[in-house]
């Protein structure tokens, strides 16, 4: 049964209480992967996919034909909604597309800023029961918005030697057609350094199990990667007005997600919190993940009791949810006070899912509290800025002996003389 605790009673620590990190011997084993991979390529990959999935690869890059056969496995109807979420994605990402901007306040001073997509992304894809579509649209969808060139996803195959359909199908809606068949540290090494099938690239984005996160961690330098995301979080906030199923069945639409999900109710209503507890057992065992849900509510969830509205406002800022349910009268005036989360649904009316597959903000998103300090996956991920600076041989003039003494304080002459060999006669 999820737990109640008082949150007078309770340190911010054990408020937050999510630190999860690797154990040595996966930092050990991913070492290895990645050095093989370096050395041999190609055949690494395939007997790692032999090895690890069952898989028996001839070609590691999935064929058109691939492509086309999975479009036509796929549900019209579905390939449909396929489209609708991605349309609404892409119209949401649209908005946070930079402008460049160029100044000149003083004479024969031109400064700037522009922004230049990178040139190759890699998009990581689970395999398994955690192949999620919705995960290739949001992945895939800022990318191409910020006008990524060439993007390269890599799957693991299942044992039949094939990438679940539904998940060629959203790729090919989000517009991926170079789609590579490994998966675990392998595939985040081939991204990182090239293999003789799969192109290196420029940044890794995507989430993983702990050997990928371990893999991600450690190619990075030599590529950028988007965030290291862990398990998910779930935080709803709701008043004594809330209908206790509507919560349970929220907070357990993320407990199914991972045993190590964390689902978590504050609330400012003792009768709530009891009531949820208890609707929690009820629902449960409805559920064909029941025993992960079950893991996730008893060992990762918690509810939180507090004497009012601003504490419990205080109990999600210190916990930084990944997802934030906002489950009150007026969720706008607490939207003002909230300065930690990743997404931040409003009203009563919008379980997270709607943002998990459809509404269009991104749901892969900053866990385990750090959203303090990062964002959502989005554009952002996919540019780089370079600044500009242009000045004519008098404005320059006008400040030169400044710089060329503030070098020379650094002891650096050579700066100095870089400015000042301009104006010698
Ligand atoms: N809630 C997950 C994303 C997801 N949900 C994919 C369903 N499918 C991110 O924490
Ligand atoms: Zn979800």
């Amino acid at each position: 049964m999820i737990r109640i605790y008082d949150f007078d009673a309770l340190s911010p620590e054990q408020i937050l209480n999510r630190d999860l990190r690797a154990e040595k011997n996966v930092e050990d084993v991913v070492d290895a992967i990645i050095a093989d991979v370096r050395a041999r390529g190609d055949a690494a990959l395939k007997e790692y996919a032999l090895k690890f999935d069952g898989a028996e690869i001839d070609t590691l890059q999935v064929t058109q034909e691939e492509i086309d056969a999975a479009f036509a496995a796929t549900d019209p109807d579905f390939l449909e909604t396929l489209r609708m979420a991605a349309a609404n994605i892409e119209a949401f990402h649209r908005q946070q597309v930079h402008k460049n901007f160029v100044m000149n306040e003083q004479d024969g001073v031109i400064l700037g800023q522009k922004y230049t997509p990178i040139e190759k992304a890699g998009v990581y894809v689970p395999g398994g029961t955690a192949a999620y579509p919705s995960t290739v649209l949001m992945d895939v969808i800022p990318a191409k918005v910020a006008g990524v060139k060439e993007i390269v996803m890599t799957t693991p195959a299942g044992k039949d030697g094939k990438v679940s359909p539904v998940i060629l199908a959203a790729a090919a809606t989000a517009g991926v057609t170079k789609i590579f068949k490994t998966g675990g540290a392998q595939a985040v090494a081939a991204l990182a350094y090239g293999t003789e099938s799969v192109p290196a690239v420029d940044k890794i984005v995507g989430p993983g199990n702990i050997y990928v996160a371990t893999a991600k961690r450690k190619v990075y330098g030599k590529v950028g990667i988007d965030m290291i995301a862990g398990p998910s979080e779930i935080l709803v906030l709701a008043d004594g007005k809330c209908n206790p199923a509507w919560v349970a069945a929220d907070l357990l639409s993320q407990a199914e997600h991972d045993k190590l999900a964390s689902p978590v109710l504050v609330t400012d209503s003792a009768e709530l919190a009891e009531a949820v507890q208890a609707e929690l057992e009820v629902q449960i065992p409805q559920l064909p993940r029941a025993a992960i849900a079950r893991a996730s509510v008893d060992d990762n969830g918690k509810i939180i009791v507090c004497d009012d509205l601003r504490k419990a406002i205080e109990a999600c800022n210190i916990i930084a949810p990944e997802h934030l349910e906002v489950c009150v009268d007026d969720p706008f005036a607490v939207l003002n006070e909230i300065k930690n989360a990743g997404s931040i649904f409003l009203g009563r009316n919008v379980p997270e899912a709607l943002g998990d597959y459809f509404a269009g903000p991104n749901h892969t998103l900053p866990t385990s509290g750090t959203a303090r300090f990062s964002s959502p996956l989005g554009v952002d991920d996919f540019v780089k800025k370079s600044s500009f600076i242009y000045y004519t041989r008098e404005a320059l003039g006008k400040v030169q002996e400044r710089i060329a003494d503030f070098a020379e304080r650094e002891g650096l002459h050579a700066h100095a003389r870089s400015v000042t060999i301009r104006y010698e006669e």
